[in-house]
């Protein structure tokens, strides 16, 4: 493994050791965008609270395609990996790292809607300077999916000549990297219709240089994407599909091993609703394993739905595995507000079994809750607060704005039918 500091002070995290016959440089910049506060700031940590799982990713896709070395025996791809929340970005140091390696891209990774505008802004500087530059991320998937591909700031995008990538990049990140590197990246790659399976692929992973940057140093991993739910604000079915894709347990277990290795033993798993992971079981019982019996020193945080009580050991097991906190969309008490968003799944009168079940594993419960909702008025809310400080024995709550988030049905419903909507993405 080979390291080196190059002229501008950026520091390749992850150098690939290059074939004795790697002539050429391909550069490769991910930059995870933060976004900007209230005063036109970008929002940026010392240590940020949560590790971009985006990010690391399409960090393990870059780095498999650089081990296998797909653009060629005697090209080295080198990968460095930035989260703006805990990372100060300068445009012209990355042009001139690409400038410096005589190829190479800057890839905006996992770009959410509030980030889009400053990614835009990011790119600008970089396409002036003739870097090739690609956004991809659930703004860019969930407008494609729900819109057709309409959207004032994707077609800003577009006119800087910036790569459009919609949907999954399991299986696509040879093709991409292989257009950068012959100078031919087309505007748009849209792989909407076509959910990959993620068993067996490259696995994400952050360099533990990069995850220092994490408070506690935590690093992520989804063991699964898709969820069986149809809430109307919600994007993760409209761009991750509604059936449950997943890595297998040896899968988890390469990567839970390969983190240890690197000093990281605690992970945030992403899936959005891990109790419907189809494979929850046999995943936890791998990781009870590593912990019970090979003795590793394992924590985890999950998110999960209001029912998965329910589902037989579940919680005991997760308690086993090292769950350490689990977060739970409650999302409302009001039942009229629940049956509008679709959430029927959602009933109240179980939210207090639930978090008991959790309180007795000795888990701690960290539940979101939206406010906004066409039934809610604020004596509503103060009431529905009260009940849920009196009934219900949770230890976090976190409150959230209805938001018509584009890629969800709330947003596609609204546009469509003429309803004026913030232009202001960032908001
Ligand atoms: C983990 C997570 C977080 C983490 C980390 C962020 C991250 N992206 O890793 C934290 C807690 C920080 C977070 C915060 C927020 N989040 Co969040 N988060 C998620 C979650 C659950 C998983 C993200 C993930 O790892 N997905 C898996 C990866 C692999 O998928 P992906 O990002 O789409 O990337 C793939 C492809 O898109 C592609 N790709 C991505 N980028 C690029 C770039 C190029 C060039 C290429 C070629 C390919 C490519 O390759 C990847 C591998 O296939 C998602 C839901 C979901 N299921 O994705 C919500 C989600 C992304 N979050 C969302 C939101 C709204 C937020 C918040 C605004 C919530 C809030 N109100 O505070 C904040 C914003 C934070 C900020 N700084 O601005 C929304 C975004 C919707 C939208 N339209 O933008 C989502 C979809 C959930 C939802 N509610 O609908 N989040
Ligand atoms: S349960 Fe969560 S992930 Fe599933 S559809 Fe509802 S909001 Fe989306």
């Amino acid at each position: 493994m080979q390291t080196q500091t190059t002229s501008n002070g950026h520091r390749p995290e992850s150098t690939i050791p290059a074939t004795a016959s790697a002539k050429k440089r391909f550069c490769l910049i991910l930059v995870k965008p933060s976004h900007y506060d209230d005063d036109g700031y970008v929002i940026q940590w010392f240590r940020s609270t949560i590790p971009s799982n985006s990010l690391a990713a399409v960090y393990g896709l870059a780095r498999d395609c650089a081990l296998r070395h797909t653009l060629g025996e005697d090209v080295a791809i080198e990968i460095h990996p930035f989260d703006e929340t805990n990372t100060r970005i300068r445009p012209e140091k990355l042009a001139r790292l690409i400038e410096e390696a005589g190829a190479g891209m800057v890839m905006l990774i996992g770009v959410q809607s509030n980030q889009f505008p400053h990614a835009l802004d990011l790119a600008k500087p970089l396409r002036e300077r003739g870097i090739q530059v690609g956004i991809g991320g659930f703004h860019a998937s969930g407008i494609l999916s729900m819109m057709g591909g309409n959207d004032a700031d994707l077609h800003k995008a577009k006119a800087m000549g910036v790569m459009i990538f919609a949907g999954e990049a399991e299986g696509r990140m040879e093709l991409v990297l292989n257009d950068a590197y012959a100078n031919k990246l087309k505007p748009l790659y849209n792989f909407m219709a076509d959910l990959p399976n993620i068993e067996g692929e490259p696995l994400p992973l952050i360099p533990a240089i990069r995850a220092a940057r994490t408070a506690g140093e935590v690093t992520s991993f989804d063991a699964g994407r898709g969820c069986p739910f149809q809430c109307s604000f919600c994007t993760i079915i409209n761009v991750q599909g509604r059936k449950s894709r997943r890595r297998s347990p040896d899968d988890v277990e390469k990567l839970i091993r390969e983190n240890v290795a690197q000093g990281l033993n605690r992970f945030f798993i992403t899936d959005d609703n891990f109790a419907r992971n189809k494979d929850w079981e046999k995943i936890l019982d791998r990781l009870i394993h590593l912990r019970l019996k090979v003795g590793l020193k394992l924590s985890f945080l999950i998110q999960v739905d209001t029912l998965c009580h329910k589902l037989p050991n579940f919680i005991k097991k997760c308690a086993a595995a090292g769950v350490k906190r689990v977060y739970i969309g409650l999302e409302n008490i009001n039942p009229d507000s629940l049956a509008g968003a679709h959430k029927r799944q959602n009933k109240i009168t179980e939210y207090r079994k639930m978090l008991q079940a959790w309180k007795e594993a000795r888990i701690i419960t960290y539940c979101g809750y939206i406010l906004g909702f066409p039934s809610d008025t604020p004596e509503s809310i103060i009431r529905d607060v009260e009940i849920v400080k009196k009934e219900l024995p949770l230890d976090i709550l976190e409150f959230f704005f209805l938001t018509p988030l584009p890629g969800s049905e709330d947003h596609q419903t609204l546009v469509n039918s003429g309803v004026v909507v913030d232009p202001d993405l960032n908001k």
